[in-house]
């Protein structure tokens, strides 16, 4: 092998314009002029950092063989003698100052008692791109907020007398152990909200018996993340397919030597919804109002973190791509993102294992319905046809879960089981992976209490009578509000913040 060529700082710093733009990233250093009008992010981002260490802007948006895999070998110039490299001094802005000071007043974590106060303290510790990349959903995020919604349209019709000293609430997917009817479902760019990213995930989930799927667009690699697990721990893997389907095959067979139980492929996103949050802090950042119209060819610029870094998923997908699929893997296949009845069906005759009815954490089409709604007309349509109940076809939901009682009615309904994004996310940017153990314990908390009051001592006791859905489809509130009660009711308040 050729001798490495070791640089200096001030050999980098020579290369630091558009004609010649040299970055350093994780010790080497790329000669990325050809490549700035190709980086989805733009090329500003690139050149602020041209002739000096990106590591720190790079890392928590992009896989970390994103620069390798993307920059032919003649580009990566060599490494970097580390200590010839001028620190670069980050100012601490104001904004930095308050939320560090917010972080150091956090609630203490014992405060914390259900999934809304990690959204709060999340949002208060979060940068603003990273709040708003996280809580950001499509157009007017209508069907955000109706993902709350419909679990409130849910009653419950407990039954009682049923010695209920004992309840168990653990049970399997995908034939999988798992101390929770809940898994740890894929959010992406965990890094920009904590330092260690997915790893306080998978710290916590193995301690505590939970599955996670690994996002395809973590900010820690996949193999960081498996290199992290404990010994028997079980990992799904959510998939975005890349137009180069041979990568695809790669990543999918490499996922599957590693162990993962579970493919899930996700099919809601032939292109990414616009995050209306995300888009214009983004804007902001690059003071790029006036110059996205100067130049329209970039008009990448204002799409948001998420857009920006999702140009290889693939449109073209379709039904007829399952049976290659099927071809490359023998784990389970599950479709992430069905909404219809009609495509249930489809999924299933396709000899998948499971559905996960879901609209994306409303991140996709607005106006889409809940994944709890959906969940009745496949039900049906699924059993009309004698697909259901069918062990080897499970159907998931996810979306607006915030409560076990939403996944008690949901695993009534049908459900085998419920995804969980952002509220572990939040539990982490908020207090790392003990958050994240802390959001395990409240469910189990609340699994014990519903289920006594539910009257249901195992998982399979959960029947469709249980719950009142009539109302569940439609969309309208029909109670009128009874004033005197509201002005009188106290709201209930989220943990408070300790006064400096
Ligand atoms: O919802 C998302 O933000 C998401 O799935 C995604 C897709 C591409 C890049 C980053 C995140």
């Amino acid at each position: 092998m050729a001798d490495i060529r070791v640089l200096t700082g001030p050999e980098v710093e020579q290369h630091a314009n558009r004609e010649s733009c040299w970055i350093i990233v994780h010790g080497k250093v790329y000669d990325v002029t050809d490549f700035l009008d190709e980086h989805p992010g733009g090329s500003k981002i690139i050149l602020k950092y041209a002739g000096k260490d990106a590591t720190e802007a790079y890392e928590p948006i992009h896989p970390p063989d994103a620069i390798t895999t993307n920059l032919p070998v003649e580009k990566h110039i060599g490494a970097i003698d580390v200590s010839t490299v001028a620190k670069v001094v980050k100012e601490v802005t104001e904004e930095e100052k308050r939320r560090q000071a917010l972080m150091d007043a956090r609630p203490p974590i014992d405060n914390i008692i259900n999934m809304h106060d990690f959204e709060v303290v999340a949002k208060a510790v979060l940068t603003d791109k990273a709040w708003a990349y996280y809580s950001s959903a499509s157009d007017d995020e209508i069907t955000i907020r109706e993902n709350r919604l419909a679990y409130q349209r849910v009653w419950f019709r407990p039954r009682v007398l049923r010695d209920v000293s004992s309840v168990d609430w653990s049970t399997t997917i995908l034939g999988q152990k798992s101390t929770l009817p809940v898994y740890i479902s894929a959010t992406a760019l965990g890094k920009l909200g904590h330092p260690d990213g997915e790893l306080c995930l998978t710290r916590a989930a193995a301690k505590h018996g939970v599955i996670q799927m690994i996002a395809t667009l973590a900010s820690c690699s996949f193999d960081d993340i498996i290199d992290a697990a404990a010994p028997g721990q079980i990992f799904f893997l959510q998939l975005y397919v890349n137009r180069d389907r041979e990568i695809t095959r790669k990543y999918v067979q490499h996922a599957e030597k590693r162990g993962v139980k579970g493919l899930f492929i996700t099919v809601d996103a032939p292109q990414l919804g616009r995050r209306e949050k995300d888009m214009r802090m983004k804007f902001v950042d690059d003071d790029a109002g006036a110059k996205v119209q100067e130049n329209q060819k970039d008009v990448k610029k204002d799409q948001g973190v998420a857009r920006a870094i999702s140009s290889f998923i693939d449109p073209s997908l379709s039904w007829k791509d399952i049976p290659w699929f099927r071809s490359i893997t023998k784990m389970p296949i599950i479709l992430k993102g069905i909404a219809t009845a009609e495509d249930a069906v489809l999924a299933y005759e396709s000899g998948v294992q499971g559905i996960v009815l879901s609209n994306h954490g409303g991140r996709q089409l607005d106006t889409a319905r809940s994944g709890i709604e959906v969940l009745l007309e496949v039900v049906v349509a699924l059993r009309q046809r004698g697909y259901f109940p069918n062990p080897n076809f499970e159907i998931y939901v996810d979306g607006g879960v915030r409560r076990a009682s939403d996944v008690l009615k949901a695993l009534a309904l049908g459900a085998k089981a419920v995804g969980v994004g952002r509220p572990f996310l939040y539990a982490f940017c908020a207090y790392g992976q003990e958050g994240v153990e802390k959001a395990i314990q409240i469910f189990r908390d609340e699994f014990e209490m519903n289920m006594r009051l539910l009257g249901a001592r195992t998982l399979s006791e959960l029947e469709p009578e249980m719950v009142d859905a009539s109302n569940l489809t439609s969309h309208t509130v029909m109670s009128p509000q009874d004033n005197l009660y509201q002005n009188t009711y106290q709201p209930l308040a989220v943990a408070q913040f300790k006064s400096s």
